[in-house]
């Protein structure tokens, strides 16, 4: 079967990536996670991310550059991920469907939440940026 793209933003504002915790499905529950969701037919994996920010956090987003390398998860998906950032007058990100709790983390708080595996190296590529 081929690959199906699942989306995830690092979504950075002030030096600070938002993480999203998942409340559903039960065995992600509680786990953490860069906010996004699956690509539909026909569309491109930005114009998603753009959808799913609305959609998951109610903001308006752009998308800035996608993060290098392709993390499975379960079969057919695999995961990218793109940093992305607020539009001005955007609100504020708000845990709208499928979250249950949000956190702004600096660069030293990163490790301070039980990211979802596939997660972690994109989390490790966003820790360089934000040290550097
Ligand atoms: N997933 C993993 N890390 C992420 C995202 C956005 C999604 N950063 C996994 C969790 C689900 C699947 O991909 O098993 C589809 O995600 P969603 O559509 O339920 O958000
Ligand atoms: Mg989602």
């Amino acid at each position: 079967m081929t690959e199906q793209i699942v989306v995830g933003a690092a979504l950075l504002a002030g030096g600070r990536l938002l993480a999203a915790r998942r409340s559903a499905p039960e065995e992600l529950a509680g786990r953490w996670e860069l906010p996004g969701g699956k690509v539909e037919p026909g569309e491109a994996p930005e114009a998603a991310l753009v959808r799913e920010l609305r959609e998951e956090l109610g903001v308006d987003a752009e998308v800035i550059e996608r993060l290098p390398g392709t993390w499975p998860l379960k079969p057919p998906y695999v995961l990218q991920v793109w940093t992305t950032r607020l539009l001005p007058g955007s609100g504020a990100p708000e845990p709208l469907q499928d979250h249950d709790a949000l956190r702004w983390l600096g660069a030293g708080e990163l490790w301070d939440v039980d990211w979802l595996e596939p997660d972690v190296p994109a989390v490790q590529e966003v820790a360089g940026r934000l040290r550097s």
